[in-house]
């Protein structure tokens, strides 16, 4: 947002996890709805997914996905059993494995957080990517709870004070009465169209991104499809040159910020000087 809004303010940028449009928080009502009857008692717990429940899943992506050639193309481009995938979108898990162990209202609130977001008006449209990190939960029950009664997750948090004072101006609006529409999501950040790095690039701008296949707040997908846009019309050596995208396997949010050792981070700050 800072590179293309302000292309002048700074030669380098290394942006972790960039929030590249308005369906976050869209992501951060639809979660809490799903997961949440009553999310300030948080009373009716039972169908819906908890700490042990991700410690469930994850177990069975792991046994089923973790290991040494995800891709299936006879190559090994990872260990196996080393608790962490290199690319999730090969792994194909299908929740239903689990028939008997969830419940099946715990099995829709997993296929919400996987699935796809669109917010339209007929017009435009908002689209944002589902997560993956449920295939590998470091810190999924911070961002989707169950938390505390009245804080139930990190998403409630986040998306039900943004509705109430950067929406709607209405401090006592509640979790189930926001009905998500596209004119209320698109106020929050304007749209990024596929030029909008060129000015930027234009005067030598160094862009390194980086996000955490394990983050359950922003969307990785959602990371790629934004690289994939704005770098469309480039040249290979003039993409390299200015933008580069890295992919974390094992990383949750912002965790490469504040931990700079792998699995779990990297010295990108160095790697922007060179
Ligand atoms: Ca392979
Ligand atoms: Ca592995």
């Amino acid at each position: 947002m800072e590179a293309a809004l302000f292309p002048d303010d700074f030669d380098g940028i290394i942006s972790s996890a960039p929030v590249v449009n308005s369906g976050f928080a869209a992501r951060f009502i639809q979660t809490p709805q799903a997961q949440f009857p009553d999310a300030i008692s948080l009373a009716n717990l039972d169908a819906v997914l908890k700490a042990g429940d991700f410690d469930i899943i994850r177990d069975a992506v792991l046994m089923k996905c973790d290991v040494a050639d995800e891709d299936g193309d006879g190559i090994p481009e990872t260990v196996a059993g080393d608790g962490f995938l290199n690319d999730p979108r090969f792994c194909e898990f299908d929740i239903e494995d689990l028939d008997g162990v969830l419940t099946e209202t715990q099995q829709e609130v997993f296929k919400t957080i996987l699935a796809s977001l669109k917010v339209g008006n007929g017009e435009n449209e908002i689209f944002t990517n589902g997560f993956e990190v449920l295939r590998l939960t470091s810190d999924a029950t911070s961002w989707f709870g169950p938390l505390s009664p009245g804080t139930p997750s990190l998403h409630f948090a986040f998306g039900t004070e943004i509705y109430k004072f950067f929406i709607k101006d209405d401090p006592n609006l509640k979790l189930h009465d926001i009905i998500l529409n596209f004119d209320d999501i698109s106020k929050i950040f304007p749209f990024i169209a596929p030029n909008d790095l060129d000015s930027f690039v234009e005067r030598g701008g160094k862009l390194i991104i980086f996000h955490g296949w394990e983050d359950a707040d922003i969307s990785p997908r959602d990371t790629i499809d934004f690289y994939e846009t704005v770098t469309e019309k480039m040249s290979d050596e003039e993409r390299d040159d200015h933008i580069r995208l890295f992919m974390v396997p094992g990383m949750g949010h912002l965790e490469g910020i504040f931990i700079q050792t792998p699995p779990r981070g990297a010295d990108f700050l160095t790697a922007l000087e060179n």
